[in-house]
């Protein structure tokens, strides 16, 4: 690629960088040339003016071949997901006293994070060209993942949900084209049904939370957090339902070396079983699902979330769900974004004073490098979603 010179028009007291970058400076006390010297340089900026035209030209062509490159293999490896964005937040920043960093999953086409794994998942379930079609029991968020997902690849989805999921969902998943099924009062209700009619009608289970080819989908989120921080986080904030997104991102710290980052998970009371399974020193199932944060309401944590939660650096939180709502509200008011319930969770470590209470008890460190919010989102909510549970968890 021909080099083309640059020219800079500036004061003589512009920072000598300019030139150290290889740029010509014209100062603007520089001596008026004669008419001579006026028209070669009017030629010579002829020439250099034809030859930037060219260069940009061939510039934009190489740029659009290569872009098309990248995106053809940005598809085939990041499926259905997107990057996301990874914001600071100043007012959370100077809530803790470190710098929060907000990795919005709530930007993603299905509404949260799910797309990654779930997309992921339903790519392989199609590459083997063998399915009838998937079937996903949810509270909410796989659903639209697989809904989505399904869509894209021409498949058929049904979705089972349980009673306590908010009616928007249902519609949404129609408008993906999915069949909708209301089956039980909670998550775990809605999985036995779907596990039935995927041996009754020969269909694909999309298990929304425990499958190595969802936490393999999620890990993505780390990788995309190494390409982007300015070094090693001080520690990651992360809900948990299942346990899946929590299976990816500590697959994810593995993979790029960062195993050692202190993860905080966070539950709502109520739907809080990884937090009873390390009290009991085994997976526990709660009896019910009393927590309003649905999308976090599987009764048992999966195997591998468990194993992970051992790890010396892992820590399990639970907040109240009007701690979780407040969160929410906060994070509205601040950020501008809505969010579920089930990630108000996460942002309540902030706002709820989790962490500095944490660092007090010497359970995390003070200072702390930086913090990662997960902000894993959410499809199951609008303004009158959150009205509603601003009524009924403010009673
Ligand atoms: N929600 C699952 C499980 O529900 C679902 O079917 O949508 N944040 C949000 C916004 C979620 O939707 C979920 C999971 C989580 C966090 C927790 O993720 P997990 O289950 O992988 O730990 C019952």
């Amino acid at each position: 690629m021909a080099l083309c010179p640059v020219f800079a028009v500036t004061t003589t007291q512009s920072p000598q960088g300019w030139r150290d970058d290889g740029a010509r400076l014209v100062s603007d006390k520089m001596d008026l040339p004669n008419s001579g010297e006026f028209s070669g340089l009017l030629f010579a900026s002829q020439i250099f003016f034809i030859t930037m035209m060219h260069n940009i030209r061939s510039r934009e062509s190489y740029d659009s071949a290569k872009q098309k490159k990248i995106s053809r293999k940005m598809s085939k490896q990041n499926g259905f997901h997107v990057v996301t964005p990874l914001l600071e937040s100043t007012g959370m920043s100077k809530r803790i006293g470190t710098t929060v960093y907000l990795k919005m999953e709530s930007s993603q086409p299905s509404g949260s994070f799910k797309i990654r794994g779930i997309g992921y998942k339903c790519q392989n379930v199609a590459s083997l060209n063998k399915s009838k079609g998937v079937i996903c029991s949810s509270g909410g968020n796989a659903g639209m993942a697989t809904a989505y997902a399904a869509r894209k690849l021409k498949l058929p989805a049904t979705i089972v949900l349980p009673s306590s999921t908010p009616e928007l969902v249902a519609q949404k998943l129609k408008d993906q084209g999915a069949t909708v099924k209301v089956v039980g009062k909670v998550w775990d209700d809605a999985n036995a049904e779907a596990l039935r009619l995927a041996e009754s009608e020969d269909l694909t289970v999309i298990h929304p939370f425990d499958d190595p080819l969802v936490w393999k989908g999620h890990s993505s989120i780390v990788h995309e957090l190494k390409a982007s921080l300015p070094s090693k986080p001080g520690a990651l904030v992360v809900s948990i339902g299942g346990g899946g997104l929590f299976c990816g991102i500590m697959d994810g710290l593995d993979e790029v070396g960062w195993g050692d980052v202190p993860v905080l998970c966070m539950e709502t009371m109520g739907a809080d079983c990884l937090n009873a399974a390390l009290k009991s020193r085994s997976l526990v199932t709660l009896p019910d699902i009393t927590s309003k944060a649905t999308c976090l309401g599987a009764k048992t944590a999966c195997q591998q979330a468990f194993e992970y939660s051992k790890r010396p650096n892992v820590i399990s939180e639970v907040v109240t769900d009007l701690q979780a709502l407040e969160a929410m509200e906060l994070f509205l008011d601040e950020e501008r974004v809505l969010v579920e319930l089930a990630c108000g969770a996460s942002l309540a470590a902030v706002y709820s004073g989790v962490i500095q209470r944490l660092q007090e008890e010497g359970r995390l460190p003070k200072p702390l490098d930086s913090l990662v919010m997960i902000v894993c989102g959410g499809g199951s909510v609008n303004l009158a979603q959150l009205q509603h549970l601003q009524a009924v968890i403010r009673k």
